[in-house]
């Protein structure tokens, strides 16, 4: 079915998004699964948000500082809005667009989650972002790392070392329990594109579910789509 896929005509790659809180595996789980895909010869490269492009990678540092906060919610949800704008028209859809497979580390669920239930952003005022930075871009399969809060809080400080925790690492246990929450009620609400995952297991276990949830939602599931271009 792989190989089917890779020596198809031209076809759009697939966008795959990986969510969760702080400390969930996302970059770990992505690392592995592009490296399954790409010696299955299925051409992918691994991104990031906030950042991904040179210009968000500046946005990122500014946001991840803490100096976005001191703007206020709205002001720190346009920066990302921002970033997200040049990541997806920069190397998101330029890359689908050759056919290539995008495992991206974050996208506009972050922003849901983070911005907008826990930073109380209206809901129109994402909804608008949403039309200006991805338009009708939406991922393909939207993996959810899902792990008990003080797990991933412990992983993420153990991950850092002695460095100080980022802008959002710095928030207490109660703004996690309520982004996980939130990530939940993502799931729940698109049921087709998200699959939530079991993170507190090891890093195998975790793995080969990811790999399942890919195996039937993508790779069997999904005809090949046609590259359009806007
Ligand atoms: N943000 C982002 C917003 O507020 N709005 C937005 O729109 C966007 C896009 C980005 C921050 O920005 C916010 C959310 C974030 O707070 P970041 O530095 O990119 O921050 O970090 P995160 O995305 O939060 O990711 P983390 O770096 O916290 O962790 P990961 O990638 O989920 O986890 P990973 O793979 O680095 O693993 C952490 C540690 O655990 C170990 C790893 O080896 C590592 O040491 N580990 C395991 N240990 C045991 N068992 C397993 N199964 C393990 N898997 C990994």
């Amino acid at each position: 079915m792989i190989e089917a896929a890779a020596n198809a005509g031209p076809v759009r790659g697939r966008f795959i998004t990986f969510e969760g809180g702080e400390g969930s595996g996302k970059s770990t789980q992505i690392k592995i699964l592009a490296e399954r895909l790409n010696a299955a010869k299925l051409h992918t490269i691994v991104t990031r948000e906030p950042g991904g492009s040179p210009g968000a990678e500046i946005i990122r540092h500014l946001v991840l500082s803490g100096m976005g906060k001191l703007l206020g919610t709205d002001a720190e949800t346009l920066l990302f809005a921002a970033a997200r704008d040049d990541h997806v028209h920069t190397v998101i859809k330029p890359a689908l667009e050759q056919g290539v497979w995008v495992l991206c580390d974050r996208f506009a669920d972050s922003t849901r989650a983070y911005q907008g239930r826990l930073g109380n952003v209206l809901p129109g005022v994402l909804n608008a972002m949403e039309r200006v930075t991805i338009g009708d871009l939406k991922p393909d399969l939207t993996v959810i790392l899902d792990i008990p809060v003080e797990i991933g809080m412990q992983r993420a400080a153990a991950r850092r070392g002695g460095c100080a925790p980022d802008r959002f690492e710095a928030e207490d246990v109660a703004f996690h329990r309520q982004l996980r929450d939130a990530y939940r009620d993502i799931a729940a609400s698109d049921p087709q594109r998200c699959v939530v995952i079991d993170a507190n297991a090891d890093v195998a276990t975790v793995a080969a579910a990811v790999w399942t949830a890919l195996r039937d939602r993508v790779l069997t599931a999904n005809p090949a789509k046609e590259v359009t271009r806007a």
